[in-house]
């Protein structure tokens, strides 16, 4: 249905708020309009998801299973709106009502649930499967608390806890009779059956009920509607708590360990603790995933166990899921009677296995012992796995044989998550084609010697539905206006925008675009922080986790030198800045926290000198998350991506901002590269170590961060300064920065990097200033950015992974 007729939509509305509420329209205020209009979109999508749950139950279509520990898919109203061809008519009737919309829509709490880059493109792979028709599902889990939420006192990050479901969360459907049982702990018994076969029998186990909340997946304009399912963990016997009175505070005590399990988010984005709890929530994911996945193939009546991978691929994002290999090898030995053979055969060419990173402290590694006694009979699995993987290297490849202990699964009484999703997997494909090449060259170079035709590369991509359709509706009309819509469903034809790129009226249609965007986040930031940033100023902008290798530091170096140039030179020609940043530090990280307070500490010094006033500024938004980011990135002009080369397995920031007309100030690392190889070096500033470059000194030890300090005076200003208390409360303060450069000798390069970057920034500064230039450059950007749709990655890996055809929905 449709609703053209705004009249007829507001009718609904009204409806709506008296049957959920009891109350008529003219007394509803913007919370209670709010659910009415996720109850309209829920009414729009709810039959076309049974539709199409349908006809992939009756064709039996190939479908794809993401399994991911984080969807960080944010707020939905506006983006199902928009799918379902509701948010004009919305907006409309809203104006009409006398709603503010963003009054209406911010009464839906993010769901953060997750970190970073890999939740989000989870969240943007679904948009886009659902969009493109393709049957793919998301398998994660429902933590009761998200990602943190940040605060900031006194220039310092506090943590507080993020109970998004406080308030009904209505796109979600309880499915308690689709709930499944996990196990954990116990023992495990080998039996002979009659026929010689091995049996084995768990015993003692602790069960879980994992309870599936559905979220419907709409795509954009089709009627196609996919499913996230979010397993709850909860005890079985919640409710004889009661019976059992004398063991009354016992049953408490274990139903309360149950509900941790979907407790919450782990909040490390690019490190992990070999925690036990985390590793409860991976098995709990996979084992009611890959549990459901088979119950569903089978009651479809697609055929044996055995051709389970010509109907299902199970793609695991990173190795987090990767229990999924020994739990599918387990449910169809010991559950579906399939041989060794049979089921190691069915496996591998079922899961497919996404890497995100080649940090190595993210490399996940659990100890063989808490793996023992947490999950006995998976470690028995792995185990054989191993021995038969490192058998066969033995007998068939020789000369891999000095190899083995870099390439065992089990090895240092450790397992090596990523060698067992290698392993037990058909597909391996890095993020970028920087990131795939190293993993091919360097960190994973053994195992593409074994199984090079394995390895491939998917480069990240973003939903430009979300990302510019949504966030930036005045741009996305601008370019309807000169090309026509059809780049909303074929995002690649962004690029006839080139003929326009230098189109005087065109020009100032995108500048008029991007200063009321900057209007827009300027109005925010004064409502929010009570700063007046100036409007037509450089937005310079860095928004991403806080970690050493993304260099917030080296950014915050160059306002600082800005700074120094300005105190010493008032008269300096600059154009105005403003520098914003949005980043949260995992809670246990203590550098990436001192660097929050650095930021802080130059903010209060820089925005309250008069000196510098109206010259430069310094923003730090507070808690950002995916909502912030829908409101920072049309208004930003520059896009900081300046991560120390080799170490952005791609970014996806880069390619959102890009999109919206910012140019890109980057290294040579993740997929920046991708973005300069089309944009041409004319479009983006490139700067810095190459990855090689970096990867050289990693292996030679070969810089010196003392050299640069002693021969650089802009350099050992700043980091005296850093220590001398000139920024900062009291000398010292910033110590461990200070010593981590000068002492650990500046392991992410920011010294190295820094004449570089401050030169490029003046060429930033030329570019600028001519305003048909810059403008031009814009447009480049957005024309380009189209290959960097989501669509086209899910294409991708639709085509070369998965082997799945479109579905439309009738
Ligand atoms: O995945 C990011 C990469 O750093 C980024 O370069 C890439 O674009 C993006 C999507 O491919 N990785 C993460 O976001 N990683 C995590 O969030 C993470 C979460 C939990 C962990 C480890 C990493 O235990």
């Amino acid at each position: 249905m449709t609703y053209q007729n705004v009249d007829e939509f507001i009718s609904l509305i009204t409806e709506k708020i008296r049957t959920l509420f009891g109350k008529e329209l003219h007394n509803a205020n913007e919370k209670d309009v709010y659910y009415a209009l996720a109850s309209i979109a829920n009414d729009e999508m709810h039959p076309h998801w049974c539709k199409t749950n349908e006809h992939y139950e009756q064709k039996k279509v190939k479908k794809v299973y993401y399994l991911s520990m984080e969807f960080l898919i944010g707020r939905l109203l506006e983006s199902n709106l928009l799918n379902c061809g509701l948010l004009d008519v919305t907006n409309i009737a809203l104006k009409r009502l006398g709603f503010k919309r963003d009054a209406v829509f911010i009464h839906e709490h993010d769901a953060g649930l997750g970190n970073g880059g890999l939740g989000r493109l989870a969240a943007c792979f679904l948009d886009s499967l659902a969009s493109l028709q393709y049957p793919g599902h998301g398998c994660g889990i429902r933590y009761r608390y998200g990602l943190f939420e940040q605060r900031i006192i006194h220039g310092h990050q506090i943590e507080l806890p993020d109970y998004w479901l406080k308030e009904d969360y209505p796109w979600e459907t309880r499915k308690s009779e689709e709930s499944i049982s996990v196990h954990f702990g116990g023992s495990v018994h080998m039996h002979r059956r009659a026929n010689g076969s091995l049996e084995f029998r768990y015993e003692n186990t602790d069960e879980v009920i994992a309870v599936p909340y559905d979220i419907p997946i709409s795509g954009y304009h089709n009627h196609t509607v996919n499913t996230l399912r979010l397993w709850s963990a909860e005890s079985q016997d919640r409710n004889d708590v009661a019976n059992h009175s004398d063991h009354y505070y016992h049953a408490l005590d274990h139903t309360h360990s149950i509900d941790q399990i979907s407790g919450f988010l782990y909040p490390d984005d690019s490190s992990y603790e070999g925690k036990k709890l985390r590793l409860k929530q991976q098995y709990f994911l996979v084992s009611a995933s890959i549990q459901n996945i088979l119950r569903h193939y089978l009651n479809e009546g697609r055929g044996p166990l055995t051709q389970l991978s010509e109907h299902i691929v199970i793609q695991i994002n990173d190795t987090h899921p990767s229990l999924a290999i020994p739990e599918l090898m387990r449910l169809l030995m010991d559950h579906y009677d399939l041989n060794w053979d049979q089921a190691w055969e069915t496996t591998h060419k079922t899961i497919a296995y996404t890497n995100h990173t080649t940090l190595s402290e993210a490399l996940e590694k659990w100890p063989k012992d808490m793996v023992q006694n947490l999950l006995p009979r998976i470690y028995m699995i792995i185990d054989e796995i191993n021995e038969r993987f490192c058998q066969g290297l033995w007998f068939d490849c020789p000369e891999m044989r000095e190899h083995i202990p870099a390439l065992a699964i089990i090895a240092d009484d450790q397992i090596h998550m990523a060698r067992l999703a290698i392993v037990g997997s058909f597909s391996v494909n890095g993020v970028a084609r920087l990131h795939t090449e190293i993993l091919k060259k360097k960190e994973m170079k053994l195992f593409y010697q074994l199984f090079p035709k394995r390895f491939n590369n998917k480069t990240n991509g973003i939903t430009h539905r979300r990302w510019l359709l949504q966030v930036n509706p005045h741009l996305a009309n601008v370019i309807t206006d000169v090309i026509g819509p059809a780049w909303i469903k074929r995002p690649n034809q962004l690029i006839s925008l080139l003929r326009y790129s230098n189109d005087p009226a065109f020009l100032e249609q995108i500048e008029q675009v991007k200063l009321q965007n900057k209007r827009t986040l300027a109005q925010f930031i004064y409502d929010k922080m009570g700063i007046k940033v100036n409007e037509k100023s450089i937005f310079d902008v860095q928004i991403k986790r806080l970690h050493e290798y993304k260099r917030q530091l080296l950014n915050i170096f160059h306002v600082i030198y800005l700074y120094n140039e300005l105190k010493d030179n008032p008269k300096l020609d600059l154009t105005p800045r403003t520098f914003i940043f949005g980043a949260k530090a995992a809670p246990s990280y203590h550098l990436a926290k001192e660097v929050i307070k650095l930021i802080h500490t130059v903010a209060s010094l820089v925005n309250h000198d008069y000196d510098v006033a109206d010259r430069i500024k310094v923003i730090f938004l507070e808690n950002y998350n995916v909502s912030l980011a829908e409101k920072i990135i049309p208004a930003a002009d520059i896009s900081e991506q300046i991560s120390t080369a080799s170490k952005e397995a791609s970014g996806t920031g880069n390619m959102k901002m890009m999109m919206n007309g910012a140019l890109t100030v980057g290294t040579m690392d993740g997929a920046n590269i991708e973005i300069r190889d089309l944009v041409g070096d004319q479009h983006i500033f490139m700067f810095g170590l190459t990855s090689d470059e970096v990867l050289h000194y990693y292996e030679h030890g070969g810089y010196s961060a003392r050299d640069i300090y002693n021969t650089d005076d802009r350099i050992s200003r700043i980091l005296d300064q850093l220590n001398s208390g000139v920024f900062g409360e009291q000398e010292m303060e910033f110590k461990d920065l200070y010593y981590n450069i000068l002492y650990h000798n500046d392991p992410y390069f920011v010294l190295k990097d820094f004449d570089p970057y401050i030169e490029t920034h003046e060429l930033v500064e030329q570019a600028y200033r001519d305003r048909s230039i810059w403008l031009n450059k814009s447009i480049t950007n957005i024309a380009y950015s189209g290959k960097f749709s989501s669509d086209r990655t899910i294409q991708q890996y639709a085509s070369e992974i998965w082997q799945l055809t479109k579905n439309p929905i009738k």
